[in-house]
């Protein structure tokens, strides 16, 4: 019996390969629009600050796409599921990966992006360049939305969680958890997104399996724009637990986020670390989920299951 074949478009932000790279990202993350010298020495700042010219991300995707094909050939022998990488910043783009597929002989595909929660700020974004390449070759595809509350990601979330929390040496009561993840534009609240929700509900989910009472959300990472964004922003947060609440212990937890990158690696490991420090805080981050082996049973399983609505 021949196996049915099934393409896999694993979607990810895309980071730059090398620091002359940083011009064109950044521009394509402004739509085209080239960020000033200012702007881009900022960024290329941030970027040296987190390891000195190397570029997380890149590794990072690439084993989570090499880990998704070994999970998915484990757990289901019967099917032949083919990953491709398809980037929404850098290359591969999503529509190169789709056309690789399309070179490939791929007539059906399921596309799912790393990142759990659905707004259509982001995940829409993928899946509406996804959608529109696969239709010009003729590929079947259908697309994984999210998997916010999947037992397997929360799973791993709370063992991250439970982890961290013996790096204090006060009671865990006393330890802020923020569960935190990248802001958007605040016009996505009016437009009924459900991101903002879909966030607390895995907040709220991992906070009831662990027992952490003492726990907010925030919101990190915000873009540089003239347009308000939802906030406030976790360092302002970190500001008034620290200065104004007397709380001088904090554990974050970016559940909006599941790699290492710039985002987890100098938002909060240095900006935030910082800010907490100079206010006489002391502040730990959970490890990252990278290609955790229950993360990747996570992802076979909405694959798998997206397979069969195709
Ligand atoms: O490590 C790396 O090289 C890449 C880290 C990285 C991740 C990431 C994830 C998300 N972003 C989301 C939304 C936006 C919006 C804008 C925006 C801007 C940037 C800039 C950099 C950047 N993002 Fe990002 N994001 C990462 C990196 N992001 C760099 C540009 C400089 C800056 O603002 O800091 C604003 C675009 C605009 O100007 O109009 C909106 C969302 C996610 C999480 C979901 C996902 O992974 O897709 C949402 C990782």
């Amino acid at each position: 019996m021949t196996k049915r074949k099934i393409g896999v478009l694993v979607m990810s932000y895309g980071t730059p390969e090398n620091m002359e790279q940083i011009e064109p990202y950044y521009t394509h993350i402004r739509r085209g629009n080239p960020p000033s010298a200012e702007q881009l020495k900022e960024l290329t700042d941030r970027y040296e600050a987190i390891v000195g010219g190397v570029f997380p991300l890149r590794q990072n995707t690439d084993r989570q796409v090499e880990a998704l094909q070994q999970t998915l050939k484990e757990l289901y022998p019967d099917t032949e599921f083919v990953c491709y990488q398809g980037l929404k910043h850098a290359a591969p783009f999503i529509e190169d990966g789709v056309k690789t597929m399309a070179a490939d002989g791929i007539k059906e595909a399921v596309g799912v992006v790393l990142a759990p929660h659905y707004s259509v700020m982001s995940i829409g974004g993928y899946v509406k360049r996804a959608k529109e390449e696969a239709e010009k070759h003729g590929i079947r595809m259908s697309f994984v939305e999210s998997y916010h509350l999947h037992p397997e990601l929360i799973d791993a979330l709370v063992e991250r969680v439970n982890e961290a929390l013996q790096k204090f040496s006060v009671p865990v009561e006393q330890v802020k958890v923020l569960f935190s993840a990248h802001s958007l534009p605040a016009k996505i609240v009016e437009m009924g997104d459900p991101y903002p929700e879909q966030l607390l509900e895995t907040s709220r989910a991992i906070a009831d399996r662990t027992g952490v009472t003492n726990w907010q959300f925030s919101w990190q990472s915000a873009g540089q724009t003239s347009v308000p964004w939802l906030g406030p922003d976790i360092t302002v947060d970190i500001e008034d637990l620290i200065s104004k609440q007397d709380v001088k212990s904090i554990l974050i937890c970016p559940v909006g986020f599941v790699s290492d990158h710039l985002e987890v690696l100098y938002d909060i490991d240095i900006e935030c670390k910082q800010l907490a420090e100079s206010l006489g805080g002391h502040l730990e981050r959970t490890d990252s989920l990278n290609s955790d082996p229950k993360y990747m049973r996570c992802l076979a399983d909405v694959v798998a299951k997206e397979a069969e609505r195709i």
